[in-house]
C-alpha cells in the first residue's frame, strides 16, 4: 500500500490554516497586492522544501464581490495560496469570539476578567455555531482541490473541527491536525461546553500532533475522562479506530538565521546597534502583543533587578519589541465591542506606563534603561539584534513552543549569550538545559535570574549555548514537517490494518 502512494518527495500536501501566509491588499477593482506575513507557523513552514505544498486559508480580507474573489484567487494561485473568504460577520463570530475570547485564553489558561466572561458565556452557541460553520467552509474548499494522494494538514485551535467535515466528505483523505498552542490539563478544557463535541471533531483525524509530550496527554486524558474513550501508549482508541496522538517539537530553518548574519547590511546594522549601546549589556524581548507573552510582568522583573543592584543602572539596557497582530484587521469594524481588542488596549497602556515610570525613575539626560517598540521588525533587523544581544528574557505565562528563543540562540554563535526562558513555554523542554528557566510570574526570581545571567562567566556561557545551539541547528521545522507528514503516511495504513483484522 505504501508502494502505491505518490514518491514521498513530490506528495501534495495541503496545508489547512486559518490565515494565509500572505498579506493581501487590493489595489484596484480586480488588482491586489500580496505580501509574505510574518508569524510561528509560517517561519517554521519555509523551512519546509520536501512536499509540493499549497496552503488553503483565509487572506484575512473581507472581499464580499465576486469580481474582487477571483481577482485574488488568481493572484493567490501564484503563490500556491488558495483562499477561503469569509464575511465580516462569520469573522467576527468565528474568529474574534470563539477563537481569540474562549479558545485562545482557555488552551493557556488565561481567565478573562469577570465582565467578558459573562458575556462570553451569553455569546457561547452563536460563536460555536459560527465556528462550526467556517470549519464547514474550510472544509468545502479543501474538499474541492484534494486529489488522490494528498495530504491534508490541519493546523491549529482555530479548526478543530475540521477532521470530522473532511472524513465525512471523504474517509480515505489523510488528514493530520496538529496544534500550535498548549493543549490545558483536562480539567481546563472539560469547563467548555462545547468540549466533547470538539475532541471527537479532533479525532477524526489520522493524527494529531502536539509541541510537548505533556500536551499530548493533556489531550488523552480529556478523551478518556470526558468521553470514556480508552488511552493507549500510541493514542486514543475508539471502537476499534486508533487515532494516533504524539508530540512533534518545532524547529525552525535555523541555517536561514545563520547565514543572515553573513549578509553585509546585516553586519553593517550589528556595528550600528554595538556603537549605540557600547558600555551596556543589550537585554532582548521580542513577542507578539499578547497577554500570553508576560510582557508587563518581564518589564516589572527588569525594574526591580535595576531597583537592587544600583551598580547595573546605566551600564544594561532592556530592547523590547512587541508586535501588534491578531485582532489587527482594519477592513472589518467590529459594532459589537471586541474582547480580546479591548484587553489588548489595555495591555498595551499598561506596558506603556510601567515603561514610562521606570524610565522616568533610572533613566538620565542620556540614556533610558527601556527602549519599548509597538512594531514589527524586518527579518534582517531582527538578526542583528538577536546577534548583538547579550540576554534575551522569554518570559511567555504559557507558550505552545516559542520560537523567539529558537531564533536567538540561532543567531548566538559568535556571543554566546544567556537565554532566560519561561518554564511554562514548550520550548523549555528542549532549551531548559541551557537557559535559564523561571516562572515568569515570579519577579523576585526573574530579577535574580537577570543578575545571574549578566554575571555567568563565559565558560558557563559557551557549555550552555553549545547544548541549545546543537538543538537548534539538528531540530529543524523542516524535519519537523517530514517527521509529522510521514508519521500521517504510516499511521493511516495502520489504523485501517486494525480496522480490517
Ligand atoms: P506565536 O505566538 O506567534 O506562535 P512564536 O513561536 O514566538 O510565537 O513565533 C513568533 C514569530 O514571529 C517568530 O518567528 C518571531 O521572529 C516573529 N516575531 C515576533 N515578534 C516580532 C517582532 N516584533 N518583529 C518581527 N518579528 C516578530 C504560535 C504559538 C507558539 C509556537 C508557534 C509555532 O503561540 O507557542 O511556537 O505558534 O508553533
Amino acid at each position: 500500500e505504501r508502494q502505491e502512494a505518490r514518491p514521498y518527495n513530490r506528495q501534495r500536501l495541503l496545508v489547512v490554516a486559518n490565515r494565509l501566509p500572505v498579506s493581501a491588499v487590493r489595489r484596484g477593482e480586480d488588482s491586489w497586492s500580496l505580501e509574505i506575513s510574518a508569524g510561528g507557523l509560517v517561519s517554521a513552514l519555509l523551512g519546509v522544501k520536501e512536499f509540493e505544498a499549497r496552503w488553503i486559508g483565509w487572506a484575512g480580507v473581507n472581499v464580499p464581490d465576486e469580481v474582487g474573489q477571483k481577482a485574488l484567487s488568481k493572484a493567490l494561485a501564484e503563490k500556491r495560496c488558495i483562499p477561503v473568504f469569509l464575511d465580516e460577520e462569520i469573522v467576527h463570530q468565528y474568529y474574534n469570539g470563539y477563537c481569540n475570547n474562549i479558545l485562545w485564553p482557555l488552551f493557556h489558561y488565561l481567565g478573562l476578567p469577570q465582565e467578558d466572561r459573562l458575556a462570553t458565556t451569553r455569546s457561547f452557541q452563536s460563536q460555536f455555531a459560527a465556528y462550526k460553520k467556517a470549519n464547514q467552509m474550510f472544509a468545502d474548499v479543501v474538499n474541492e482541490h484534494y486529489e488522490e494522494g494528498d495530504v491534508v494538514w490541519c493546523h491549529d485551535y482555530h479548526l478543530m473541527f475540521l477532521p470530522k467535515c473532511l472524513k465525512e466528505y471523504n474517509s480515505k483523505m489523510k488528514v493530520g491536525w496538529f496544534l500550535h498552542t498548549p493543549f490545558p490539563s483536562s480539567e481546563i478544557h472539560r469547563t467548555l461546553p462545547s468540549r466533547s463535541e470538539l475532541l471527537r471533531s479532533v479525532l477524526a483525524a489520522d493524527l494529531v500532533g502536539f509541541h510537548t509530550y505533556d500536551y499530548a496527554r493533556h489531550f488523552v486524558s480529556a478523551c478518556t475522562r470526558i468521553l470514556g474513550l480508552e488511552g493507549t501508549p500510541e493514542g486514543v482508541e475508539d471502537q476499534g479506530r486508533l487515532t494516533r496522538v504524539a508530540a512533534f517539537p518545532i524547529g525552525i530553518d535555523s541555517e536561514r538565521f545563520i547565514r543572515a548574519l553573513e549578509v553585509p547590511d546585516v553586519i553593517q546594522h550589528m556595528k550600528e546597534l554595538k556603537e549605540r549601546f557600547a558600555g551596556r549589556k543589550v537585554m532582548l524581548g521580542v513577542d507578539r502583543l499578547d497577554m500570553i507573552k508576560g510582557i508587563p510582568q518581564k518589564i516589572l522583573a527588569f525594574e526591580k533587578f535595576l531597583e537592587e543592584n544600583a551598580s547595573w543602572r546605566d551600564k544594561v539596557v532592556l530592547l523590547q519589541i512587541a508586535v501588534p497582530t491578531r485582532t489587527d484587521v482594519p477592513e472589518f469594524s467590529f459594532t459589537h465591542g471586541n474582547i480580546t481588542k479591548h484587553l489588548l488596549k489595555k495591555l498595551t497602556s499598561q506596558v506603556h506606563e510601567i515603561v514610562g515610570r521606570i524610565n522616568g525613575r533610572f533613566g538620565t539626560l542620556t540614556a533610558v534603561p527601556i527602549h519599548h517598540l509597538d512594531r514589527s521588525l524586518d527579518f534582517y533587523a531582527l538578526c542583528a539584534l538577536y546577534a548583538v544581544t547579550d540576554v534575551a528574557l522569554v518570559t511567555s505565562l504559557r507558550d505552545g513552543m516559542n520560537l523567539v528563543s529558537y531564533e536567538f540562540v540561532a543567531c548566538q554563535e559568535a556571543k554566546k549569550g544567556v537565554l532566560i526562558l519561561s518554564e511554562f513555554a514548550g520550548a523549555a523542554q528542549s532549551l531548559g538545559a541551557g537557559a535559564i528557566l523561571v516562572n515568569p510570574w515570579n519577579i523576585t526570581e526573574v530579577a535574580a535570574s537577570i543578575g545571574q545571567a549578566l554575571n555567568m562567566t563565559a565558560e558557563e556561557r559557551e557549555k550552555r549555548h553549545r547544548h541549545n545551539f546543537h538543538h537548534v541547528k539538528t531540530h529543524t521545522a523542516q524535519e519537523w514537517a517530514e517527521t509529522f507528514v510521514s508519521e500521517l503516511n504510516d499511521t493511516v495504513i495502520e489504523a485501517q490494518l486494525r480496522i480490517s483484522k
